[in-house]
């Protein structure tokens, strides 16, 4: 790793403390050096507060001037919730920015790069683009295709069942993975699940880390007629996040009323050809207006596949658990129709393998620039 690399992991992993509570923006850190030393840091704690670079040359004790700031993201140019990166670099006297990615938000596309060159400021482009490509890619997702970024995540066993026939799923992976699942909660704007989910395991759907810390995400179940009792607890359980019910107009007049009466949000999504069912990008579309980022959908197979054909899915973390336990009508990750041929299968790639206790992750991407 060179001295650049050095500097710019460093913003990557101060940026990592924004995690969960900067959504929709970025995450976002800088580093700012001076005489081969870190004379400051920074990033972007929650959504409204200072930017990364702003926090950095604010927590600075001495002068930046002559300095060299590193930061995972282009710096801003515009005026949004604070004002323009750019301008305060320049103010500062900064003689060099190192950046990992250009900024995909169109608002700012080159233009922070553009003006800090303009002012004379030497920028180095790319370090690191790859690892930040990563950090961000919630952000990436949702601020170029103006959709969130969807996560499918899956618990089986190693033969591939998520419940025994007669449909028990609990403690199907160890505590360790669980854990994981709720960090991965903690840093999404959303979770969803579908109709049958509700209806066999009513499940809270809330972030439970053990510290007593995190946030939960918004719960959203689909559910095309709007038959999951009013009183199932991704409806009724008491947090900050709210509940969307994504169904279509097959749902009864009475019972949209009943929800709408208990603070569900009701969005009925009825595609031109959904048949009936949801149209999954339309809700993506919706969910991108509510400013949601981000969703973690965890079953079950039938939405899964529906999710999957509708090319909505970005990432799939199976987490596997070393178990059999067999049974032809034991449900599957993703079920659905199927495709017929090897050819037209769901490649993932970047694959990544994780361990948590006895339990083994395989995550990877279903497409991506
Ligand atoms: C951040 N944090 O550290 C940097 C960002 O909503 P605003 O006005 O705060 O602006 C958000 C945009 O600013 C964001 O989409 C990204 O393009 C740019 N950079 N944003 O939230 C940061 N550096
Ligand atoms: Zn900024």
């Amino acid at each position: 790793m060179n001295r650049h690399e050095v500097y710019m992991k460093r913003a990557i992993e101060l940026a990592k403390g924004g995690w969960g509570k900067t959504n929709p923006n970025p995450l976002v850190g800088a580093v700012i050096v001076k005489d081969g030393e870190i004379i400051a840091e920074g990033f972007h704690k929650e959504l409204g507060g200072d930017h990364a670079e702003a926090a950095a040359l604010i927590n600075s004790r001495q002068s930046v001037e002559g300095g060299t700031l590193y930061v995972n993201l282009e710096p801003c140019s515009h005026h949004g919730r604070t004002p323009p990166c750019a301008v305060k670099i320049i103010e500062s006297k900064i003689k060099r920015v190192v950046v990992a990615m250009e900024d995909p938000n169109p608002l700012v596309a080159g233009s922070g790069i553009r003006m800090l060159r303009e002012a004379g400021i030497e920028v180095v482009m790319g370090v690191l683009e790859k690892e930040a490509g990563v950090l961000n890619e919630i952000f990436i997702k949702y601020i170029s295709h103006k959709m969130p970024f969807v996560i499918m995540k899956a618990a089986m066993t190693l033969d591939g069942k998520i419940a025994s026939v007669t449909g028990d799923s609990k403690w199907i992976s160890g505590e360790s993975s669980r854990q994981q699942v709720h960090i991965i909660r903690d840093r999404v704007s959303a979770v969803m699940v579908g109709v049958n989910t509700v209806l066999t395991d009513n499940p809270e759907l809330t972030t439970r880390l053990g510290s007593g810390e995190g946030r939960d995400p918004v719960r959203i179940v689909v559910d095309s007629r709007g038959i999951i009792p009013a009183d199932s607890k991704a409806v009724t359980i008491q947090s900050p996040a709210c509940a969307v019910l994504a169904t279509t107009s097959l749902i009864e007049k009475d019972k949209e009323k009943l929800f709408k009466s208990k603070g569900v949000k009701v969005l009925k999504l009825d595609g031109p050809n959904s048949g009936g069912h949801v149209d999954l990008k339309l809700l993506m579309q919706e969910l991108y207006k509510l400013e949601i980022d981000s969703v973690l959908l965890e079953g079950g197979g039938n939405l899964n596949a529906a999710a999957l054909k509708a090319g909505i899915v970005d990432k799939v973390m199976f987490f596997i658990s070393p178990r059999i336990i067999g049974g032809q009508e034991a449900k599957t990750p993703v079920e659905g129709d199927g495709i017929r041929l090897m050819s037209n299968a769901v490649n993932l790639r970047d694959i990544n393998i994780r361990r948590f206790g006895r339990d083994i992750l395989v995550e990877g991407y279903v497409r991506g620039e």
